[in-house]
């Protein structure tokens, strides 16, 4: 492991930068002052997940507004042939509806739908019919951890995947990023799916201090939580947890009070009784030294958000993750970069790594960090996804730079290949392209709705 560039020596990186993670075995949460929390698109689509809702083998979409839920139905002649509205019964405060995942909890062979509100802190269950009936609400559950007060429950981050084994998907539900007056450690719930679906009673919780994850335990500021994937890594027929910690410190001291950490991302095996430390992966970008006051390399945000998919064909998960203000020099957030993990037999390993940004030479877009001016373009920024973009046998990473273009938002596609992701064929897609409807407008943030094969 090479030490991490200087500054001076950045301008000379290229596509391959083998040197630039680390897994680490020793970890140490530091204490970070927070500036604010993501930002949250409060209109149409700014969440959805895509699943055959209504079991015709169309691919269906599920997108949020603030308050209601829109089931767009797929078709053979394509997508919105017919669609549903769900507004959750409200519960005394205002619902701002903010994360939405599908998964079959109670392995009756229908997908059902979790939701996440941010303002009240419940999670909704709907469970699915498996027909053209609209999926009713079953359940819901607060993510305030127990003892805990209603506070800083910001939580983005749901997903789906069966980590016992049982063949009934499970359910993480992150806590929340961190905000600069946060009193609170965030983590993640693991729900249990079961014969009659999520079991809220058996739910645990999991922070940075949980034993054996972290040596130095948790503090306040992590943001552990803030991204979570479900994919089983290492096919042992359990699925693994990834976990985003974007603004988690690496190094044995705090971060500055003024600067997030650099983050970190953590893997978390799955078991028959759900997610274990033991054997746990740890993946954070290495850091030395201070600039001017600043920890060099703090703020890139490693962990923000993650993907999972098989970006080679060779049928291990793979695992994209997002740094959007990766390249921050001095203070100066960065154009941001993601970071792709090749899976091996035993897991997801270093051979092969892959660093990509708009600096990366054959990659569309130009990198633009951050000025006095305008916002940073955040590669990544708007999220990732991992689809299948193409008729090859590897899927292919769609990157979200929600920031581009004065917030008007693209995407890049890049596409994999037994040869791991190239740069072949990539493309950039926004709104004010010949051929794509509509006009950018600034805060539309193209591209933060997952998508689906819809016809
Ligand atoms: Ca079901
Ligand atoms: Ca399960
Ligand atoms: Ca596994
Ligand atoms: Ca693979």
């Amino acid at each position: 492991m090479s030490a991490f560039p200087r500054p001076a020596e950045r301008a000379a990186r290229t596509a391959h930068q083998e040197f630039h993670l680390s897994q680490r075995s020793a970890v140490v949460a530091g204490r970070a002052g927070v500036e604010g929390s993501p930002t949250r698109d409060e209109s149409f689509g700014s969440a959805g997940t895509s699943a055959d809702l209504d079991r015709e083998s169309f691919a269906d979409l599920a997108v949020l507004t603030r308050q209601r839920i829109t089931l767009l139905y797929g078709s053979a002649a394509g997508l919105a042939a017919r669609s549903q509205v769900i507004t959750p019964p409200a519960s005394g405060e205002q619902h701002v509806l903010n994360a939405i995942t599908v998964g079959d909890f109670d392995g009756d062979q229908s997908a059902d739908l979790a939701v996440s509100t941010g303002s009240v802190d419940l999670v909704m269950v709907f469970r699915g019919t498996g027909t053209a009936a609209p999926p009713t609400l079953q359940l819901t559950f607060s993510k305030v951890p127990p003892g805990k007060t209603e506070e800083e429950q910001i939580g983005n981050a749901l997903a789906a995947g069966d980590i016992t084994g049982d063949g009934r998907d499970d359910l993480v539900v992150g806590t929340g990023s961190p905000s600069e007056m946060d009193s609170y450690v965030p983590g993640f719930f693991f729900v249990p799916g079961s014969s009659s679906g999520l079991d809220p009673a058996k739910r645990r919780f999991i922070t940075r201090g949980t034993s054996g994850l972290a040596p130095k335990g948790a503090r306040v500021g992590d943001s552990f939580g803030n991204a979570l994937v479900i994919a089983d890594f290492n096919r042992d027929g359990f699925g693994d947890v990834a976990v985003g910690d974007s603004e988690g410190s690496n190094r044995a001291s705090s971060c500055e009070d003024v600067a997030p950490c650099a983050g970190a991302v953590f893997v978390l095996p799955g078991t028959a009784d759900g997610p274990t430390t033991r054997g746990r992966q740890h993946w954070a970008l290495s850091q030395q030294g201070d600039y001017g006051g600043w920890d060099y390399e703090v703020s890139n945000n490693f962990g923000a958000s993650l993907a999972a998919g098989d970006l080679n064909g060779d049928r291990h998960i793979d695992l994209a993750i997002a740094a959007p203000f990766d390249f921050t020099d001095k203070g100066n957030l960065g154009p941001g970069s993601v970071y792709v993990l090749y899976g091996v037999k035993s897991g997801l390993g270093l051979a092969g790594l892959q660093v990509w940004s708009q600096r990366t030479p054959g990659v569309k877009g130009i990198a633009k960090g951050w000025r006095p001016s305008r916002p940073p373009e955040g590669f990544a920024a708007g999220g990732l996804q991992i689809l299948q973009c193409d008729n090859g046998s590897a899927s292919d990473l769609l990157v979200h730079t929600g920031g581009d273009r004065s917030s008007r938002g693209s995407v890049n596609v890049l596409y994999g290949s037994a040869r791991r992701i190239t740069t072949r064929g990539n493309q950039l897609w926004h709104q004010d392209m010949p051929g794509i409807p509509g006009r950018g407008e600034r805060e539309d943030r193209l591209g933060r709705v997952n998508a689906g094969y819809f016809g």
